[in-house]
């Protein structure tokens, strides 16, 4: 069997994961300034109805998120994001039967989503918050660390780099190693290289290229480019056009081994996961 990652089973909370195959992210913002969905599913309602039409769609995680991690955004207070959050994952947990995963930086917000009924722990800071590793490994939920370079407010001023994967791999493994010695055992972690977290088009490409070299080696990898600036650099399209672009990455990250593929566009992303999957299913097939 092709498999993304050395451990096949990743246990989320009350749900496992099955990461012998490859999986779709729905991005669910709940900030009332989200780019890319204007803020329209700031209502409960139409946050719901958004997850069920993802879970229809094939996503297997949905990553709620109260915190704008763009570039060139402001920080959020941790009341306000507890706010946002706490509730969404609540009511998604109590209606479907996906993992949760929670997109933040902040402990509390770490603590009071799991107890909610998050699956999963995604920080674009890696655990570096104070309290963080301490939150994440008292939770039990598994966590994906993200490398990016300074914070979302400035981080795509004047990204630098000698050797951008190198650099990448250093802070990850760095992670890691923090983590490890925080208590949170090495098969609770997921690793993501952060495409467009301080970082120009061609370290993004760069990047992307070398993706099956990312380390620690056996990690699940987790990606996410949806819609964002490297599809718009490269194409030169605005943000309502990067769809195919980003449809051409989700297949590309599959097959350098990605496990994980955090999109906004669902249906149209699985298709092409499942796709790049059968292929690479084809290249090493398993022996029965
Ligand atoms: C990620 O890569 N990204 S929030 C700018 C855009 C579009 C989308 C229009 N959280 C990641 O989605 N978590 C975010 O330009 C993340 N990996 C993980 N693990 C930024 C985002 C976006 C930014």
């Amino acid at each position: 069997m092709s498999s993304c990652s050395n451990s096949s089973r990743l246990l989320c909370g009350s749900r496992e994961l099955d990461l012998s195959r490859a999986h779709v992210m729905g991005i669910l913002n709940v900030t009332p300034d989200s780019f890319s969905d204007g803020g329209r599913f700031n209502q409960r309602d139409a946050a719901l109805r958004h997850v069920e039409q993802m879970l229809a769609e094939g996503a297997t995680l949905i990553d709620v998120g109260g915190e704008s991690t763009r570039p060139g955004a402001s920080p959020v207070p941790v009341a306000q994001e507890l706010e946002r959050v706490v509730p969404m994952v609540e009511a998604i947990a109590s209606r479907f039967d996906v993992v949760i995963s929670v997109d933040t930086s902040a402990p509390e917000v770490m603590s009071a989503a799991a107890a909610a009924g998050a699956g999963l722990i995604n920080d674009v800071r890696a655990l570096e918050r104070e309290g963080a590793l301490e939150a994440a490994r008292a939770s039990g939920l598994p966590v994906c660390l993200m490398h990016r370079q300074g914070e979302p407010d400035s981080m795509q001023l004047a990204p630098r780099y000698a050797s951008v994967l190198d650099e990448v791999n250093a802070y990850l493994q760095s992670r890691v190693e923090a983590c490890e010695a925080a208590g949170l055992a090495r098969d609770r972690l997921l690793l993501d290289p952060g495409f467009g977290f301080g970082k120009s088009l061609e370290h993004n490409l760069q990047l992307f290229a070398r993706l099956a070299d990312l380390r620690p080696a056996g990690l699940p990898v987790l990606v996410g480019v949806s819609r964002k600036s490297m599809i718009g650099q490269a194409l030169d399209r605005p943000v309502d056009q990067r769809l195919f672009g980003g449809l051409a990455l989700a297949a590309l990250a599959v097959d350098a081994g990605a496990c994980i593929i955090r999109v906004h566009d669902v249906a149209a992303t699985c298709d092409a996961v499942r796709m790049a999957e059968a292929v690479r299913l084809a290249r090493s097939p398993s022996i029965i």
